[in-house]
């Protein structure tokens, strides 16, 4: 992955944030609402010689008209159920290992905590976690160890904190649009794929942008993703076409189909911090026109740890995060980087990637992630 853009100097960022718009816009919850029918055949469409190559300039993106044979994707609700056994149990068995061995020593207490930091967990919420469960047992020294432990991890957690998507609701008239972002590698093309099919369960109609145009091949990646639920995906077959002019031509097309949610990939691999963030900010102000991002989700891989949170604070600069995406949780066994996100950025954890299946994308649920960090 190419993290070289990522250290020191950020104050050059701040004049790009400058311009960008303030995403604002609570919307209904999109989570805990359950599919009722199957998803909608694409709207029929009477644009098509707008768009159509021919009829366009070479380099103006197109759409993908979706194909019949539309899969189903999984009802949202029970994912995390059917996947948190792939959330691996290391740090939960490891902290319960210590604390079964009852009153605990200023060596256990160090040991406490260098498993903490091991397991990606950082190092505000592992002063949190410890000031945490010190003052649980000093308030029930006799407690159950699993009973504490769960208790302290889930306050780090954080089950009070609005994960749902602010992307309205279903027949609200309005368009919603979420911008994902992160470096690349990290499974941003996956996780709009994958989000669609979450939106497509709950009867939303989607576009979707391919603002990646480094390479054709990432724009078909995700018509693949958009074809199998029948969901249009405009982009651009040139390669190095104007990633912003993509996402224009994308949120052109939801609006004039009176799509409910725009979803826009980005791309994360240039070489030069400055121009990522001149181009996401550029995308972020082309689709303000038409309809302000109320999501700006940022995708972080579990297994690059600490990593994650130092471009977590660069993409932050450029455009206000509302959530996160953490993927390929099923990777790895330092669950704690949950923990770290959420605490040092500010920003919730919305969805958890746990695997490479199309539906393998969960909305995150802090007490299921707590108890399958413990092996439950
Ligand atoms: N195991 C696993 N693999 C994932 C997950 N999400 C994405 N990937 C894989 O990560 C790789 C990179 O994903 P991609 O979406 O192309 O990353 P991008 O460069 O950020 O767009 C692909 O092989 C994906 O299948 C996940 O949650 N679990
Ligand atoms: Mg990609």
């Amino acid at each position: 992955m190419d993290v070289s853009w990522i250290p020191g100097d950020s104050d050059l960022l701040v004049t790009v944030v400058a311009g960008l718009v303030v995403l604002g816009g609570a919307g209904a919850a999109l989570l805990g609402r359950t599919r009722k029918a199957p998803p909608r055949e694409a709207p029929p469409r009477e644009d098509d010689a707008a768009v159509a190559p021919a009829a366009a300039p070479a380099e103006a993106p197109v759409a993908t008209e979706p194909e019949s044979a539309v899969e189903t994707p999984e009802a949202v609700d029970h994912r995390f159920g059917r996947l948190r056994g792939r959330v691996g149990a290391g740090l939960g068995q490891s902290l319960l290992a210590i604390f079964r061995r009852g009153s605990l020593s200023q060596d256990d207490w160090d040991e406490l905590e260098e498993t903490l930091l091991l397991a990606d967990v950082g190092a505000a919420a592992t002063d949190e976690l410890m000031a945490d469960l010190k003052a649980r047992l000093r308030a029930d020294p006799q407690a159950d160890p699993r009973a504490l432990l769960r208790a302290a991890l889930l306050d780090v957690v954080d089950p009070g904190l609005d994960r749902s998507l602010r992307l309205g609701a279903a027949g609200d008239g309005a368009l919603h649009s979420a911008i994902v972002v992160g470096v690349n590698g990290v499974g941003k093309t996956t996780t709009v794929g994958k989000l669609a099919r979450v939106l497509v369960a709950e009867d939303r109609t989607v576009v979707l942008g391919a603002a990646d145009t480094f390479r054709a091949a990432a724009a078909d990646q995700l018509e693949t993703w958009g074809t199998r639920v029948g969901v249009p995906v405009v982009r651009s077959h040139v390669d190095g076409a104007d990633p912003a002019s993509v996402a224009f031509e994308a949120a052109d097309r939801a609006r004039a189909e009176q799509a409910e949610v725009l979803l826009v990939d980005t791309a994360g691999r240039l070489q030069n911090k400055q121009g990522l963030m001149d181009e996401l900010g550029k995308i972020v102000r082309v689709v303000s026109k038409v309809s302000p991002p109320s999501e700006v989700l940022l995708v972080l891989d579990a297994t690059t740890g600490q990593n994650g949170l130092t471009q977590a604070r660069v993409f932050g600069q450029v455009a206000p995060l509302t959530g996160i995406v953490l993927t390929k949780l099923d990777g790895t066994a330092k669950g704690g980087i949950v923990l770290a996100v959420q605490r040092e950025l500010g920003v919730p954890v919305k969805f958890v990637g746990l695997g490479e299946g199309a539906d393998d994308l969960a909305p995150f649920d802090p007490a299921g992630f707590v108890d399958s960090l413990l092996g439950e």
